[in-house]
C-alpha cells in the first residue's frame, strides 16, 4: 500500500543531492565556531533574509526559543496571537524556560490587528513591561494563511516606535514568499529576528536558523548553549540545509498548486467543510462535518487506506493536509479519491433514516 504522508512537510526524506552533501561535508568543532560547513549555512541564510548574522540551532522550536529568551527578560510581556505556534505547540517552554508572559490578542486570518496589538501594550509605570511582539507567516494553524510585507512592516514601524522588539516565527517563510511571489528579504525587513526551518517544506533532515542583527544573535548564541543545543559537527547536516535553501525554494509553487487541487477536490465531497479560496501556500485546514462524520473516525479510516492526515490543536474538530517534496499531483488525486471512498460509505443520521 503506497502511504500518502499529509500529515506535515516535517516528512520529507532528503533528496540524493541532500545525502551526497552530508557524506561530503568539510566539519569541525562548532562550539569553537570552527565548523566551515555552518558558518557558511549561517551567512548565506542571514543574506538570503536580509539579516547581520545567524544561528544554526536543532528545531524550529529552538530558534522561536532563541528569538524570545534573547530579547526579553523574566516578567516581560510578549504579544501573540492566540493561535500561534509559539503559544500553542511548544509545550509553552518560552514562557515556561524564559519566564516571559503571553499577552495574547485574536489571530483572526494569521495576523493580529494593529489595533489589538496596540490596545495590549502595556504603559509604562507600575506594569509588566511588554517587550516583544511576535507574528508567524505563513501561519500554521490559521491554515497557511500568509502576510503581506505591508503588513509586516506596518507592525515593525509600530514596534520601533514604542521601543518594542519583533520576532518572526518564519518556519514556513519562503512558503509565504512564494505564494505572494515576492523576496523572503521583503517578509523579513520589518522584523528583527526570524527563525526559519530547513526541515520543513525545504526537505533538509534536520534544522532552522534564527537570522537578527550580530548583537541579538550573539545573545541567542549563548540561549542555544544555555538549552543544551550547541553543535559539534553539524556540518553534517548543515550541508543538507546548504542545499535546501540553495535548491528547494523554487519548487515550493508545486506544493502550493498541489494544496489548491486538494482543497478545491475536497470542497466537492459531500460532508467536507473547507474554504478553497483560502489555501495559498501548502496547508489545507478543512473540517468533516460531524453530522455527517466524526472527524476523528474520518481520519482514522483513511489512515488504514493509507491517506494521512493531521489533526489540528487536541480536539479541535479541524484536520490538516499538508503537501511537499514528496507527494505530488497524482498523490493528491489519489488521496482525493479515498477521502471521497471514506465518506460515502457514511450517511448523515437524517439522511439514512
Ligand atoms: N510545526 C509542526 C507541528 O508542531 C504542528 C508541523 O507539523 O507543522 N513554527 C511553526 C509555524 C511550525 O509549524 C513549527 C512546526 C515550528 C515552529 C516548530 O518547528 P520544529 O518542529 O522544527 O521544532
Amino acid at each position: 500500500m503506497k502511504i500518502l504522508e499529509f500529515r506535515s512537510d516535517t516528512f520529507t526524506k532528503p533528496t540524493p543531492a541532500m545525502r551526497r552533501a552530508m557524506a561530503e561535508a568539510e566539519v569541525g568543532d562548532d562550539q569553537y565556531g570552527e565548523d566551515p560547513t555552518v558558518n557558511k549555512l549561517e551567512k548565506r541564510a542571514a543574506e538570503t533574509v536580509g539579516k547581520e548574522a545567524g544561528l544554526y540551532v536543532a528545531s524550529g522550536m529552538m530558534g522561536n526559543l532563541c528569538g524570545v529568551l534573547s530579547q526579553t527578560q523574566r516578567g516581560d510581556e510578549v504579544i501573540l496571537g492566540d493561535m500561534a505556534h509559539i503559544y500553542q505547540n511548544e509545550m509553552d517552554a518560552s514562557f515556561v524556560l524564559g519566564g516571559v508572559v503571553p499577552r495574547l490578542v485574536p489571530n483572526r486570518d494569521g495576523l493580529p490587528s494593529l489595533d489589538d496589538i496596540r490596545t495590549a501594550v502595556r504603559p509604562p509605570g507600575m506594569h509588566a513591561r511588554t517587550a516583544l511582539i511576535c507574528i508567524e507567516n505563513s501561519h500554521n494553524n490559521c491554515g497557511g494563511t500568509v502576510i503581506t510585507a505591508a503588513q509586516t512592516n506596518a507592525i515593525g514601524q509600530f514596534a520601533r516606535e514604542r521601543g518594542l522588539r519583533v520576532h518572526l516565527d518564519g518556519a514556513r517563510i519562503f512558503n509565504a514568499a512564494a505564494a505572494l511571489g515576492v523576496d523572503a528579504k521583503t517578509l523579513t525587513a520589518g522584523v528583527d529576528t526570524v527563525q526559519f526551518c530547513f526541515s520543513k517544506g525545504l526537505a533538509a533532515p534536520v534544522g532552522s536558523i534564527i537570522c537578527g542583527d550580530a548583537e541579538t544573535i550573539a545573545k541567542a548564541r549563548r540561549v542555544r548553549k544555555l538549552l543544551g543545543g550547541a553543535m559539534r559537527q553539524a556540518g553534517v547536516i548543515a550541508a543538507a540545509a546548504l542545499v535546501a535553501l540553495e535548491e528547494m525554494r523554487d519548487r515550493l509553487v508545486e506544493d502550493h498548486r498541489n494544496a489548491k487541487a486538494l482543497a478545491t477536490g475536497l470542497a466537492q465531497i459531500e460532508g467536507v467543510r473547507v474554504d478553497a479560496a483560502k489555501v495559498v501556500t501548502n496547508i489545507v485546514s478543512f473540517e468533516i462535518d460531524a453530522a455527517w462524520m466524526d472527524a476523528g473516525a474520518f481520519q482514522k479510516a483513511c489512515a488504514e487506506r493509507g491517506l494521512r492526515f493531521s489533526r489540528y490543536l487536541g480536539n479541535s474538530p479541524r484536520l490538516r493536509a499538508v503537501t511537499h517534496n514528496d507527494v505530488t499531483a497524482a498523490d493528491v488525486e489519489a488521496g482525493l479519491e479515498i477521502a471521497r471512498a471514506v465518506l460515502s460509505k457514511t450517511r448523515a443520521p437524517a439522511l439514512s433514516a
